[in-house]
């Protein structure tokens, strides 16, 4: 029964985390087409993984091999009742590929242990010393060596946490790794899945982490927390019952849960994360390489875009190509793409990105066709266009100051007078501020897009827009908060949005596929969270001084955004996003260990004057 449950589970969150798309008609085509073996492949320190292997029957030519190598399971992949495509989309099954799924060292079928990110040992000190990097080295060279009718090339992609492998497949090394793509790849996991600028991420891990215990001897879960009885569908309620974070082993977990034990254990970016961040290992690459991201990722969004910036910057005679697009985690595998919430991308996406830019990529590198690829395609959202790039972010772009004024004022004009003007709010630990206007258990991926009028109504956010825009005006690269606060308390959260105002009904009465009335809409198009004690190193939490001002310097994650003539721009400004984030205490302490009774409210203030500017550091192109 056990085993069913586990093929049942695993092939759920497979469709989900990985590029499988439950499609009866390919699974038909694999059967008639395509021979599954089964291996054990031996790595040098005698551990064998399990691997399946998809061969075309067609053993008249010689393929090249497609491997993901997952630690969600590849038992639908093992198994005969198996049902769906292979490979990164259909283009590749039915054009014949060699495909490869292997689960990685210590989950599921393979041996070994599992450690979280082990992407490669700076010292090897015996021939035996093994990480993703040596894993992947022996198993292309067992597959070249054993799988008949390849043509020695092998291309490595995968999503999420397999993209973190496929990042880490580059440091293998070996001479047969044609091509990579890693997508949404995980690459510190501290500022990706896991934290936020010290914030953690409460509702995206809680229900997810049970999944990452034990290999043979867990009981699968789904995502957001197979085993666990929420007791409600409204995760505000849900985590607010639960109150401090140290809580949810008490009530729920009992400490079994070891991924999450090391959330709670490591709240700052110590030598634990630093271990697991493949970002400092990302040289001497020669490997072509495309790096694919969502820029409504709200997972791995960290992840692609500075797995591409450091594979570029360190490595500047490799192909190293870059796609973002409209999309959430994951999004561009499967569907159309062609809108997320209420938001409309004018048109499919999805397809072209699989056609044109991931297949013709692999297949260029893999069996020398032809590829008219720029290294950076980007979705320009907001006009709804494919832009290509030689750079990202784009040369063209210039560096300019969008501050905070007082009235609730944006303007690239900085503070004048003499003033020390600012505005305050009352932060309430017990009263939140929601992420999104609604109930989710989970982390509810539209967020990223969703209309803020519901938080902009509520005291304890600021918000600043700009007169209407008599031109377009596009945002393309990061965004840097600089904030001057100043607290009663001793720590405090800060969150900053950056958001797209839509006309009003006098000039946009339009309604969206979805029925929605998107006059005066506020569409969020990029948010982040800062912890504020770790504002001058993640490594080293400082208190704030209270009532003294202080600098808050973080970066938002980039962009390609434009805002149209006729529409604002607005920033927000609030100190609670729940439960998006866990709350502060707005204590200075390890707020992982805080009891219930330290959480207090504070006044915040947040500066709007020539003497302490607050303002947003964007690169615009006009
Ligand atoms: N990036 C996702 C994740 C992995 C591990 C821990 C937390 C999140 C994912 O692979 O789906």
């Amino acid at each position: 029964m056990k085993r069913i449950l586990l093929f049942a589970f695993s092939f759920t969150l497979l469709a989900f985390c990985s590029n499988a798309q439950p499609n009866n008609s390919d699974a038909e085509y694999v059967k008639a087409n395509y021979t599954k073996y089964e291996y054990q492949i031996p790595m040098r320190d005698g551990k064998k993984l399990f691997t399946s292997v998809y061969v075309p029957k067609d053993q008249s030519k010689k393929y090249p091999i497609m491997m993901d190598r997952t630690p969600y399971s590849v038992a639908p992949y093992g198994a005969d009742r198996y049902k769906g495509s292979l490979g990164p989309s259909s283009l590749f099954l039915h054009d014949g590929f060699i495909f490869v799924y292997q689960d990685v060292r210590g989950r599921w079928m393979s041996e070994g242990t599992f450690e979280e990110m082990t992407p490669e040992k700076e010292v090897h000190k015996t021939k035996n010393d093994v990480d993703e990097g040596t894993d992947t080295y022996d198993t292309i060279d067992w597959l070249i060596k054993n799988i008949k009718n390849n043509n020695g090339k092998v291309g490595v992609w995968g999503i999420s946490y397999p993209g973190f492998f496929t990042t880490a497949s580059l440091l293998s090394r070996h001479p047969a790794l044609a091509a990579a793509s890693p997508q949404a790849p995980m690459a510190d996991l501290y500022r990706d899945d896991a934290f936020h600028n010290g914030a953690f991420m409460l509702a995206a891990n809680f229900g997810f982490y049970p999944f990452f215990t034990n290999r043979q001897d867990d009981k699968p879960t789904q995502r957001q927390g197979g085993r666990l009885n929420y007791g409600t569908a409204d995760g505000y309620e849900f985590y607010m019952n639960m109150g401090a974070v140290k809580n949810s082993n008490d009530k729920y977990y009992k400490d079994t849960i070891r991924l999450w034990n090391e959330m709670l254990d490591h709240p700052d970016y110590d030598q634990h994360w630093k271990d697991r961040n493949v970002l400092y290992h990302l040289h001497d690459i020669k490997t072509p390489t495309l790096v694919t991201g969502g820029w409504y990722d709200a997972e791995d969004l960290y992840g692609a875009i500075n797995t591409y910036k450091t594979l570029k910057k360190e490595n500047p005679n490799t192909p190293i190509y870059f796609t973002m697009g409209p999309w959430v985690h994951g999004g561009w595998s499967r569907g159309d793409g062609d809108h997320l919430g209420d938001v409309d991308f004018g048109g499919p996406t999805g397809p072209f990105y699989r056609d044109k830019i991931e297949f013709a990529f692999f297949s260029h590198y893999l069996k020398g066709t032809e590829l008219d690829l720029k290294p950076v395609s980007a979705f320009e959202t907001g006009v709804n266009q494919w832009k290509t790039y030689n750079t990202w972010p784009p040369k063209e772009a210039e560096d300019k100051n969008l501050y905070l004024l007082p009235g609730g004022k944006l303007s690239f004009d900085a503070p004048a007078g003499d003033k020390d003007t600012f505005d305050e709010y009352t932060s309430d630990p017990d009263k939140p501020v929601p992420f999104i206007d609604g109930i989710d258990l989970g982390m509810k991926r539209e967020y990223m897009v969703g209309d803020q009028r519901f938080a902009a109504r509520r005291p304890d956010v600021l918000t600043y827009q700009t007169d209407v825009l008599d031109h377009d005006i596009t945002l393309a690269g990061n965004i840097w908060a600089n904030l001057k606060v100043a607290i009663t308390g001793t720590d405090a959260d800060w969150v900053v949005k950056v958001i797209d105002v839509y006309p009003d009904s006098a000039k946009n009465n339009k309604f969206t596929a979805k029925g929605t009335y998107m006059s005066n809409y506020e569409q969020m198009v990029r948010s982040e969270a800062m912890r504020g004690k770790f504002r001058n190193d993640f490594g080293k939490p400082e208190a704030f001084v209270p009532g003294q001002v202080t600098p808050v310097n973080f970066e938002l994650q980039d962009v390609l955004h434009t805002f149209k003539k006729g529409h604002r721009i607005m920033v927000q400004v609030q100190s609670t996003w729940f439960p998006l984030i866990d709350r502060n205490t707005q204590q200075f302490q390890d707020i992982m260990k805080a009891k219930d009774t330290d959480f207090k409210k504070e006044t915040h203030k947040v500066y709007t004057s020539k003497e302490h500017p607050s303002y947003l550091k964007v690169r615009v192109m006009e």
